[in-house]
């Protein structure tokens, strides 16, 4: 396949199916080579479609083996069949049944898209089009039908099966090793909410009783001898549940709910109706084999798939263009659980992290999209940042610009207008338009323009009039496709911060909405405020109320008032970021600067100092926050052309290791202080002290290498959990030579039974930033931990090195060489997991001109493979479009 041979599928071409499927009956028959899928759908004429249309069936590398209509053979001329597609061409204009036999291997199955095996556990994947390479059906999210399906399997190699809705029956073949289940699904739904397992599965139970009085039964089902660590996920399951009762009054809908965990998936998890399956990372832990990240990872994710119960399936989207109405509500949601059940500042920290290091470089660079794109070849190339959490960020400003009180009015009557539909953005907008009587046209840009806006901010103060002016613009650079953008409606929350602290904001501009919250949706606006008793410091974006890069020229001293004296949380770890960011962008891009970098070090350690010993005891999950430095990508990508990973990694080297040993007696002190007495427990205070303990590690492993080499070995060694054990690991793979070769190898030996653990040795093996790198991955690939089959191995060694800034980034390009390769190779068996590698290339673009030239001269080889999927040859014709 060739991108450009592959039909572009536009937003504005949508009309309705000349079909719908009110009911579909599966029987399916499991056998690991030969599974028979007969499905019986019950079609009709839709009276929104074509009068007298064909009936066309997508199909995915299918055969056909039977087909009937109403119960009788077709003749040959009616029909025809291909391993795409299944003609009728003139059906009868009324309702009438069609009978489809499929066969279908799951072993031979190793895109891991439709029926497959993950471990000898039979499981599906069949968003976004999956269902088609299971059976002929109309695989669009606007067909929605309920299904009753009959699973039938050999008694030992499958005990457990399950499919979506209630279990109806279930019962032995007889005179066979057989047995069966019936599943019905009351709830009508589209076909990429489909699933079934069957496998020998253990599984947790607990009964719930819902706010509106009925009882599900909860399980978790994992891999035999796993049980014990599905406990944590039924924690976080029955916690999400009482929350969107409570914050949106959703009730679960069925008498069951199951969650599978399988060791073979592309993705986090999938929100299957009933029946949500789970990459086995995102549901097994315990203090031994998952991170304080895993645990809190999990909590967000099973919030997430189960949420999508209400915002994704119940309301489901019309077409895949609307894929951000339920993801980035959806995400919206999480995000709100997560800090409502922890720290609402930290987790808002942790999210912005997340934002910009993954979707502002995707807004940057050649892939960005806006968060509706308008067109596309391959719909799984766009489960992106820029749909999922800049989605996010959409909803939490519309949230701000209309009110909590509104906007929960807005949702309620969304799910009671849009339930058991597929709708679009403009149905869910509509909805906030009518309760808050705001006009959400220019605000709807949001969802069709691509782009980080910047907020160009100034102030100035008038000692006479006593009042302070604030002067704001806003500007869109180009994205591909789109020249010239029209003003975003932008939240910027604000205070005015004095010696004292905040100081009371009066103003009559109409830009003024409440409590702190200007609305730029102008190019530019001037806002006075009056009264105003002292030159004041603003503090804008408070909580980073939109999703913008902001200029504002505030000096080093300004900034580190805010640190000290902002009442907004996120503002103040702003600030440092900011005074960090400023010296590492200007030592980055000159790879001189060395004498500002110290400049800076000394005022960034004597404010941590300060903080160090006076705060960061009292919320040591926001101090962790504080300690750490933006990351190299943030650096680069404020930088943003003629980018040397080089001299931006030997910056942020230098600036770590000079407030590591500037603060290293405070590093000490704190490390061995936050030196748990207590047993692991996985809540976020205890959490919190671990990730500041490990940041000082870091730290101090940087300012003084022998000293961190000593500390981390004897942290390995009586570390009971796997979060200490793996920040040793960590920090020393920051001190090159055979202590760091030992402890390697003994981590590996320590854990050589458990592949999610060994994902994370490769990975932070893969991370070392030193030309050895390369080889050292080649290398591992050999090795029993790693395998290309499995997408969570790919991710940790191949993915973890293509976000090695200096080693994906090599001089020579073998870097590039080395990840184009792979992905190459992997298209033939999994390309989704091939193309998001692919995705690493995102911002070849900004690169200095040598790096540059390789990097595009790898995609085009890439791009020039013979044979490529659709998935990957639309990121290399997409990554390597020409601009503008
Ligand atoms: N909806 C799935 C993602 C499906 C990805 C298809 N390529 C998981 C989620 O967002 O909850
Ligand atoms: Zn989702």
């Amino acid at each position: 396949m060739r991108a450009e041979d592959t039909p572009l599928i536009r937003l504005e071409d949508y009309r309705p199916s000349d079909w719908l499927i009110d009911t579909v009956d599966l029987d399916i028959s499991l056998h690991p080579t030969k599974t028979r899928v007969r499905s019986l759908l019950g079609l009709r004429p839709n009276p929104a479609g074509r009068p007298g249309a064909p009936l066309v069936l997508d199909g995915d590398e299918l055969s056909l083996s039977a087909l009937r209509l109403d119960g009788l053979l077709i003749e040959d001329g009616a029909y025809s069949a291909t391993s795409q597609k299944l003609t009728l061409h003139a059906p009868p204009r009324r309702r009438f049944t069609l009978m489809i036999e499929t066969e279908v291997d799951p072993s031979a199955n190793t895109k891991l898209m439709g029926l497959y095996r993950s471990s000898r556990v039979y499981c599906t994947q069949c968003e976004a089009d999956g269902f088609r390479r299971i059976s002929y059906f109309l695989d669009r999210p606007d067909v929605m039908s309920v299904y009753t399906v009959r699973l039938e399997a050999a008694k030992l190699e499958a005990p457990v099966l399950l499919s979506n809705g209630n279990r109806v029956a279930a019962g032995e073949v007889p005179g066979e090793d057989r047995h069966f289940a019936v599943w019905h699904d009351p709830h009508p739904k589209p076909a990429y909410l489909f699933a079934l397992v069957g496998g020998a599965l253990d599984h947790v139970r607990q009964n719930y009783v819902t706010a509106d009085g009925s009882t599900v039964e909860l399980a978790v089902y994992v891999e035999p001898g796993k049980a014990d660590r599905a406990g944590w996920a039924m924690d976080c399951l029955v916690r999400c549940m009482r929350w969107d009762e409570r914050v949106y009054g959703r009730n679960y809908d069925l008498d069951v709910f199951n969650v599978v965990a399988v060791s073979d998936f592309n993705m986090g998890a999938m929100e299957n109706k009933g029946l949500n399956i789970f990459n086995d990372k995102y549901v097994l832990a315990d203090p031994q084999a998952a991170t304080d990240g895993d645990y809190a990872s999990i909590e967000a994710i099973i919030a997430h798939e189960y949420f999508h119960n209400w915002t994704g399936n119940r309301i489901t989207c019309r077409d895949w263009f609307q894929l951000c109405l339920k993801e980035g509500l959806t995400v919206f949601r999480d995000q709100e659980f997560s800090s409502d059940e922890r720290s609402r500042p930290v987790k808002r920290i942790s999210d912005v992290r997340t934002l910009r290091a993954t979707q502002f470089s995707e807004d940057a660079g050649p892939l960005a999209h806006p968060v509706r794109p308008r067109a596309y070849k391959e719909i799984n190339n766009f489960y992106t940042p820029t749909v999922y959490e800049k989605g996010a960020e959409v909803i939490r400003m519309l949230k701000i610009l209309i009110g909590e009180d509104t906007f929960r009015a807005g949702m309620d009557l969304f799910f009671a207008r849009c339930d058991g539909t597929a709708a679009t953005i403009e149905d869910f907008l509509a909805c906030f338009a009518e309760t808050s009587g705001m006009d959400l046209s220019q605000f709807a840009r949001w969802y069709d323009q691509a782009g980080t806006p910047t907020i160009i901010a100034s102030g100035r103060y008038d000692a006479d009039a006593r009042s302070y002016t604030l002067d704001l613009a806003q500007s869109t650079a180009p994205t591909p496709g789109q020249r010239d953008k029209q003003p975003f409606v932008l939240p910027v929350a604000l205070g005015l911060v004095g010696q004292a602290g905040d100081l009371p904001l009066k103003t009559s501009s109409t830009a003024y909405a409440s409590d702190g919250l200007v609305v730029l949706d102008q190019p530019s606006l001037s806002i006075t405020f009056s009264d105003v008793a002292e030159p004041p410091i603003p503090s804008l974006l408070r909580g980073f109320s939109a999703p913008v890069k902001l200029e504002l020229d505030l000096a080093d001293a300004e900034l580190l008032r805010l640190f000290s004296a902002d009442s907004d949380s996120f503002n103040r770890w702003q600030a440092l970021q900011t005074v960090a960011t400023r010296a590492l962008v200007g030592a980055g891009r000159f790879a001189a600067g060395c004498n500002a970098l110290l400049a800076t070090a000394g005022e960034l350690s004597h404010a941590l100092r300060g903080f160090l010993r006076d705060q960061a005891p009292a919320d040591p999950a926001f101090a962790a926050q504080v300690l750490r430095l933006p990351g190299q990508a943030d650096i680069a990508r404020e930088i943003g052309r003629d980018v040397d990973p080089t001299a931006i990694h030997a910056a942020h080297r230098a600036l770590s290791a000079e407030i590591g040993s500037s603060l290293g007696p405070d590093l000490l002190a704190l490390h061995e202080a936050l030196n748990a007495q207590t047993a692991y427990r996985p809540d976020a205070t205890s959490a919190g002290r671990r990730a500041l303990r490990n940041e000082a590690l870091g730290l101090i492993a940087l300012g003084s290498p022998e000293e961190g080499a000593r500390l981390a070995q004897a942290q390995f060694a009586a570390g009971d959990n796997l979060t200490d054990r793996l920040a040793a690991l960590a920090a020393m793979t920051l001190v090159p030579g055979d202590a760091r070769e030992e402890l390697i190898a003994r981590f590996a030996r320590t854990y050589a039974t458990e592949p999610l653990v060994l994902d994370k040795w490769l990975m932070a093996q893969a991370l070392i930033a030193e030309p050895g790198t390369l080889e050292r991955v080649r290398r591992l690939m050999q090795h029993p931990a790693f395998s290309l089959s499995n997408p969570n191995r790919i991710r940790a060694l191949i993915g973890g090195f293509a976000a090695n800034l200096t080693q994906f980034n090599r001089p020579d390009g073998e870097g590039y060489a080395f990840v184009a390769e792979i992905v190459v190779a992997l298209d033939r068996t999994n390309p989704q997991v091939a193309s998001r590698l692919l995705g690493s290339f995102k911002s070849w673009r900004m690169l200095e001109p040598g790096r540059k030239a390789l990097a595009e001269a790898r995609l085009a080889m890439v791009a020039q493979t013979p044979n490529l999927s659709r998935d990957v040859a639309d990121i290399a014709e997409r990554a390597l479009a020409r601009q503008g």
